[in-house]
């Protein structure tokens, strides 16, 4: 079953691409100042910093963020939104709403995989939750010390990640070894959360993976997560426990994303907690 692939001819203009990923490289070569102007507040899972700090004790992991709540529209908090380069927020505007058309494609094909119709999954995804995460890792001579980003399952839907430049740094965990993955320019790395696990009553898995440093260059990379519509209830699909017994349990979204959002990066715990 599909759990990370790379895909290519998927219709999203190349230009549009481009664009997000020159204006990304910009956005993190701004002087460190320029970028704290849109850093993380207390409580607030947006803006510039580091990925998932939840302690001060805790070891970071050696990578800069900048994170984004894109879609519904009026979920946009525009105080972190960058305004340099100019063109940032059209271009985030623009890449964005192709990955939307783009995740209902994915997820009718993945429906109908279920033998379900397209819809049963689509329309749980019309207007979803789009987050987009930035991240930038710099170089470190002692790569094989740190990590870019510890591992993990992504604690929603859909990811369709890009890797920005070519240093390869993605690696997925398959037969409890770490695979890396090598960046196709233009690919989407299409990666399944956990929520689409339980959706689908666990015939999708989620995909566990983690991101390693280079010693000598920077890497960059792209991640734009799809989720159900805001007041989803995260449970198996009712078609899939007509046929099988149910695997996971079902939680108000709000409860599951406090789960996903209050906890380190640690694997696939999270929807350990899920499951029956
Ligand atoms: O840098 C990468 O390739 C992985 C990024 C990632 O997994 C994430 O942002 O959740």
């Amino acid at each position: 079953m599909l759990l990370s692939e790379q895909l290519t001819n998927h219709g999203v203009p190349e230009e549009i691409i481009e664009k997000m990923k020159s204006d990304t490289k910009e956005f993190f070569n701004l002087p460190l100042e320029e970028k704290k102007a849109y850093g993380q507040i207390p409580n607030h899972m947006e803006g510039y910093g580091q990925a998932f700090v939840m302690s001060e004790e805790q070891k970071l992991d050696w990578g800069d963020m900048h994170f984004l709540i894109v879609n519904p529209l009026i979920n946009r908090d525009m105080r972190f939104w960058p305004k340099t380069p100019t063109s940032f927020r059209d271009t985030m505007d623009k890449y964005t709403k192709e990955l939307r058309k783009l995740t209902i494609i994915l997820l009718g094909l993945m429906a109908k995989n279920l033998g379900l119709e397209p819809e049963k999954l689509t329309k749980l995804f019309e207007d979803c939750i789009q987050g987009v995460r930035m991240n930038y890792y710099p170089p470190c001579p002692h790569a094989d010390k740190v990590l870019g980003l510890s591992p993990h399952s992504d604690g929603t839907g859909l990811t369709l990640l890009i890797q920005v430049n070519e240093v390869q740094g993605l690696q997925v965990k398959k037969n409890a070894k770490w695979v890396p993955i090598n960046p196709i320019p233009g690919a989407f790395i299409v990666n399944i959360g956990d929520v689409l696990e339980i959706m689908s009553n666990g015939i999708y898995k989620s995909i566990e993976h983690r991101a390693v440093i280079n010693p000598l260059k920077e890497r960059l990379s792209i991640a734009a997560f799809h989720d159900a519509e805001f007041g989803t209830m995260m449970g198996p699909l009712p078609d899939l426990v007509k046929v099988d017994r149910e695997k996971y349990r079902t939680v108000s979204q709000t409860d599951f994303f406090r789960q996903v959002i209050t906890s380190k990066l640690d694997g696939k715990s999270s929807i350990e907690l899920m499951k029956i």
